[in-house]
């Protein structure tokens, strides 16, 4: 049902089941420096969620999609300027300086808000400010954490439908005093009266803004991804790393998979779950959707880009994904490489910035092997491949994304839900790296691992703005996510392993990955994908006792003959390939963690300095 909508100056029309004072009040005080002309509380149903998209399409954000081909799917194409996130627009803005660190942007609070306030003061006007409630994490549970979104935009409020637990029943969990991280946001685009809007209002000038203290966030000017869909990066990652720091806990980058053994002699196979860094856009969806390559295997999803970990009764670390909803790059995704997430997408999905073909459906480079014969692209021009293969044009923006709910996933943990979330028995930490990386290595011990995580480079992709295919340092994959001083959350990292220690649990063990070498010709020699598993079975095996490595400077790597390589055709020679270790070239990979390590000197944990002398002395000996 529509709420009545009152013209003028906003009436906040709280809905009788909000009962959180602070929050009505809160949402007072933003709408009177934003000047929305209507205030609209979402209920997260699924005709609100209709009625808005609807209403895109009349208005020219959205197109519907072939109802026989893709049921209950849009496509929204953004303004060409606003197709990522922006990291150089990205602040910590504590107190102190070094509490954000080297890492982070930094502008003093107070310094901040007499930056935002001339713009937030009337960004509002001739729009609709939507009050989103959402939950990170399944409703009520222990692991989860509220935030209420407010944003100028309905494109934000559907895709926070899809991509968190959104609606009425948040407030029930809110109570009349329970916490929530405020977020605003506005595309930052005010309409004069009589104003014709356009289809994707935004701004040139972008901040994404988040004060750790006080845990706010407040974004304009974007209205794409994970500049505005605020419980992602923004708090998921940002706020909850330092709400972490506080409290004990763990805000990561990480998929999480549940990986099964197979049944023998009646009995059942062993599961265990695992959590997966890798930098952004670097296949952590394909990983976290993974159709194993060896029989019997199992693997099922819990998420698919970022976990939240806490200390359980019994010392070990539970995880939950906070999200519900994937919000994945549809370039290079199809039935080979992810087959899952291509079922996941045959409908209700929203496709933002990939091309329509002329049946009313869409289409990205690399979803089939031929490009249809004509396209309309994601700015709106005709595509066909004869322009593309003159001019370059992309059909799909190379950081085109889909929205969809993560219960359409065929291979969706049957624990994904659970509020007590799941045991951790691993992590992995990945990176691109063409050369210097081999392709596992198990850390001996908690510090290594961290030292393994903290030191990690990745080759860069589209996913951010600004300059692709250099490496660059990206610790434990959280560089452009931190929300305080990297070197701190090291230390975070070292005492959670420590403590878990001390409660006399087993910390999970730690692995370090490259999928992704390449040969003389610059060929992936790894086939990744479905055989990533033989992998993730070596490491289970060893969590289990059950597989053997060998020790070199670094690690523990499994030879050749410690995999199973049942279905393929893979050399000792291509092992070799991908797992040898260049001495040369790994004295300039240590230079490049000293020069990490100088930027990172103030709080670094001595412990980690301590370890890099190690491994250099074992690398020269
Ligand atoms: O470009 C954006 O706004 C989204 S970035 C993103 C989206 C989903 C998952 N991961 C990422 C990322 O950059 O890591
Ligand atoms: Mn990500």
């Amino acid at each position: 049902m529509n709420q009545p909508i009152m013209k003028g100056v906003a009436a906040i029309n709280a809905p009788a089941h909000v009962k959180h004072q602070k929050l009505i009040n809160w949402v007072a005080e933003m709408a009177a420096l934003t000047k929305p002309d209507t205030i609209y509380w979402c209920d997260g149903s699924q005709e609100e969620y209709d009625r808005l998209c609807a209403q895109m399409v009349a208005a020219g954000t959205m197109k519907k999609l072939n109802e026989a081909k893709r049921p209950n799917s849009y496509l929204a194409c953004s303004d060409p300027t606003d197709v990522a996130r922006v990291e150089d627009r990205t602040y910590i803005c504590s107190e102190k300086k070094e509490d954000a660190g080297p890492t982070n942007n930094w502008m003093a609070p107070a310094e901040m808000r007499a930056t935002l306030n001339p713009l937030f003061d009337g960004c509002m006007q001739g729009r609709t400010m939507y009050v989103v409630p959402f939950s990170m994490g399944p409703l009520g549970s222990p692991i989860a954490h509220i935030g209420v979104e407010l944003s100028d935009s309905p494109y934000v409020a559907v895709n926070m439908r899809i991509m968190t637990r959104m609606g009425k029943a948040v407030f029930d969990v809110l109570g009349s005093d329970g916490d929530f991280v405020p977020c605003v946001h506005t595309v930052g685009a005010p309409l004069a009266a009589g104003q014709q809007d356009v289809a994707w209002p935004c701004n040139a000038t972008k901040y994404i803004v988040h004060y750790p203290e006080t845990r706010e966030i407040w974004s304009f000017g974007s209205g794409y991804g994970g500049n505005a869909l605020l419980g992602k990066k923004c708090f998921a990652l940002r706020i909850a790393s330092t709400m972490g720091r506080d409290q004990g806990w763990l805000a990561e980058h990480m998929l999480i998979l549940g990986v099964e053994s197979p049944a023998v002699n009646g009995q059942p196979g062993k599961k265990h779950y695992v959590a997966a860094a890798f930098p952004s856009a670097c296949g952590k969806t394909n990983f976290a959707m993974l159709i194993p390559a060896i029989k019997g295997w199992k693997v099922t999803t819990i998420g698919d880009d970022i976990a939240w970990i806490k200390p359980g009764q019994d010392g070990r670390l539970y995880a939950i994904n906070p999200e519900a909803g994937y919000f994945g790059v549809a370039p290079g995704t199809n039935t080979a490489t992810n087959s899952n997430c291509m079922a996941s997408l045959t409908a209700n999905t929203i496709f933002t910035n990939v091309a329509l073909t002329d049946d009313g459906d869409v289409w990205w480079e690399g979803m089939t092997k031929e490009a249809p014969a004509h396209l309309i692209d994601w700015q709106g021009k005709d595509w066909t491949p004869a322009i593309a293969k003159e001019t370059g044009a992309k059909a799909a923006h190379p950081n085109a994304r889909f929205t969809v709910a993560a219960t359409q996933n065929p291979v969706i943990d049957a624990a994904w839900d659970d509020p007590a979330g799941v045991p951790i028995s691993a992590f992995i930490f990945g990176g691109r790296r063409s050369t210097t990386v081999p392709l596992v290595t198990e850390a001996r011990n908690w510090v290594e691992g961290v030292y393994m995580a903290a030191t990690m480079g990745s080759e860069t992709t589209a996913a951010a703005a600004g300059q692709q295919g250099v490496v660059r340092r990206d610790p434990f994959a959280m560089l452009p996510f931190m929300g305080y001083n990297m070197s701190d959350y090291f230390q975070h990292w070292l005492d959670m392993g420590k403590k878990i220690a001390a409660a006399g649990a087993k910390q999970p063990a730690i692995f370090c990955v490259n999928w992704f070498r390449t040969d003389e010709n610059g060929k992936f020699v790894w086939p990744g994908f479905g055989d990533n598993m033989r992998v993730l079975k070596w490491m289970l095996d060893r969590i289990e006792g059950n597989a053997n490595g060998v020790e070199n400077v670094f690690g523990i790597t499994p030879t050749f003959g410690d995999l199973n390589w049942d279905g393929l055709q893979f050399t000792q020679e291509q092992f070799n390939t991908i797992t040898s270790i260049d001495k040369a070239a790994w004295e300039a990979e240590l230079k490049l963690h000293t020069e990490l390590f100088e930027k990172l000197a103030y709080h670094l944990p001595a412990e980690l300095e301590a370890t890099r002398v190690a491994l250099e002395k074992r690398l020269a000996a």
